[in-house]
């Protein structure tokens, strides 16, 4: 049940609030009261208490809310445009991205691009990256030198649980790992 509904939650606070008739600001941030009201609507009963509950509870920490709860957005994870506000941070020297191995031709070759999200998804360690790349078929890990793109101007930056994004990362800084 709790999945279900956090997959509802990033769905509509990442991909398509308009499909509830829910107002994101550009910083992505939802009215909890309006979503709680909006999702009802909708004909999915969710009260404060579940809600607060998965948002605490969410393995990934996908969702934030604002020091006064009031609000909720999607940590990272947008395809609809929105401006996270956050601040470009120094990456650790290497990041992880998980992906799978028949995208790897065409990764190597054009880099890895924000596709539908509205950034490139990187992973502190290796074991987070081979989930993410599970997602998506039989998965390969690139190590991606985020200190040499940081070095060469690339900006980084850290969502508010922990995944590292920046724009695209071109082909050069990316090796295969074993
Ligand atoms: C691939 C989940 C071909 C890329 C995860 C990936 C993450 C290319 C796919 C977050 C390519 C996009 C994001 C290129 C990139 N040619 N394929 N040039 N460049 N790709 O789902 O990073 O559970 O949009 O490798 O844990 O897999 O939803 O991105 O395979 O943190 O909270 O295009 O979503 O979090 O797939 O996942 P996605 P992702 P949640």
């Amino acid at each position: 049940m709790s999945v279900e509904i956090s997959k509802f939650l990033s769905f509509v606070l990442r991909h398509d609030p308009a499909s509830i008739g829910l107002h994101l600001d550009e910083q992505g941030w939802a009215s909890v009261d309006e979503l709680l009201a909006k999702a009802g609507a909708s004909g999915r009963q969710l009260d404060r208490e579940t809600l607060l509950n998965i948002v605490a509870n969410s393995d990934k920490q996908r969702f934030t809310l604002s020091v006064d709860q009031t609000r909720i957005r999607a940590a990272q994870g947008h395809s609809v445009k929105v401006d996270l506000g956050l601040a470009p941070a120094v990456p650790p020297p290497r990041l992880f991205h998980g992906t799978a191995d028949r995208f790897i031709d065409s990764i190597l070759r054009d880099g890895l691009r924000a596709q539908s999200r509205q950034q490139v998804h990187l992973s502190h360690d290796e074991p987070t990256a081979i989930a993410v790349g599970s997602r998506h078929g039989r998965p390969v890990v690139l190590s991606v030198d985020a200190s040499g793109m940081h070095r060469d101007g690339y900006a980084f930056y850290q969502a508010d649980n922990g995944v590292w994004l920046t724009n695209a990362v071109p082909a050069q800084y990316l090796s295969r790992t074993p």
